[in-house]
């Protein structure tokens, strides 16, 4: 697989959506440019002043290009559906379940279908507009991401995997926007917000790391021994969902103005 080909197994399709649209637009492109040059060079204006025979009303000229976009609309439609059904296709059970908060101005991400690994709580890394935090996934496995938000509307993207999905508040437990992915190398990744959210959204960016599974299970450990776990996922903000950790964060964030 070359360097800068995507990071998981759903975004080939899309890869491929965006370079079949490329090629698609550019066959478009070299038919209009060759009729445009054609008529350019065939139809210049000549010395005997003659004007070329004028084509008007013709039924079947008009026909056909009405017809010829509404066929490649019709095309780019369905290969856009089709993509998208497989890209937000979901297993009934995921390898791994992570809750995944954007809060004002940063992401917490619970590591929740794994308390067996991190002695019956939930691990969790919580980041904040100074620090950005690190997601951890182990490579080959199915995940998936179950988005909230206490505040206002995030977009949870990592450029990378070629997806991105809003993450709105008011959705709570299987309500929630929600989306899988196959992560097929090592590596580290970018992530940020990808709706413009407030003052500090560019400040909402965290790195992707996608490791073995063992040092997956292994970071787990460490977040456990560094007292990054917790009872409950910590879903954040100022509603019923409010935990210990995370509200010190967000104060920081604030800087007391709140
Ligand atoms: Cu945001």
């Amino acid at each position: 697989m070359p360097a800068n080909s995507p990071g998981t197994e759903q975004a080939v399709f899309i890869a491929d959506l965006w370079q079949w649209a490329w090629v698609a637009a550019l066959i478009t492109g070299a038919v209009v440019w060759g009729l445009i040059f054609w008529v350019i060079f065939a139809y210049h204006r000549r010395s005997d002043d003659e004007i070329p025979v004028q084509t008007r009303y013709n039924l079947p000229l008009e026909i056909f290009y009405t017809i010829a976009p509404i066929m490649m609309i019709v095309v780019l439609f369905h290969a856009t559906v089709t993509t998208q059904n497989k890209v937000l296709d979901q297993v009934d059970n995921p390898d791994r379940t992570i809750e995944v908060v954007g809060q004002q101005w940063s992401w917490t991400f619970n590591y929740s279908s794994d308390r067996d690994v991190t002695g019956g709580q939930v691990a969790y890394t919580a980041g904040t507009a100074s620090h950005i935090p690190t997601l951890v996934l182990p490579v080959n496995e199915t995940i998936e991401f179950k988005l909230s938000s206490p505040d206002v509307i995030h977009s949870f993207w990592i450029p990378g995997f070629l997806m991105k999905m809003d993450v709105i508040p008011g959705q709570h437990g299987e309500d929630r926007n929600s989306f899988q992915v196959t992560p097929t190398k090592e590596g580290t990744f970018k992530g940020k917000c990808a709706e413009l959210c407030g003052v500090y959204h560019s400040r909402m960016l965290f790195d992707v790391q996608v490791v073995s599974a063992s040092a997956y299970e292994s970071y787990l450990k460490e977040l456990e021994a560094k007292g990054y776990v917790a009872d409950e996922p910590l879903l954040g903000g100022s509603d019923a969902y409010t935990q210990a950790g995370l509200e010190e964060a967000e104060n920081e964030t604030h800087g007391g103005t709140e």
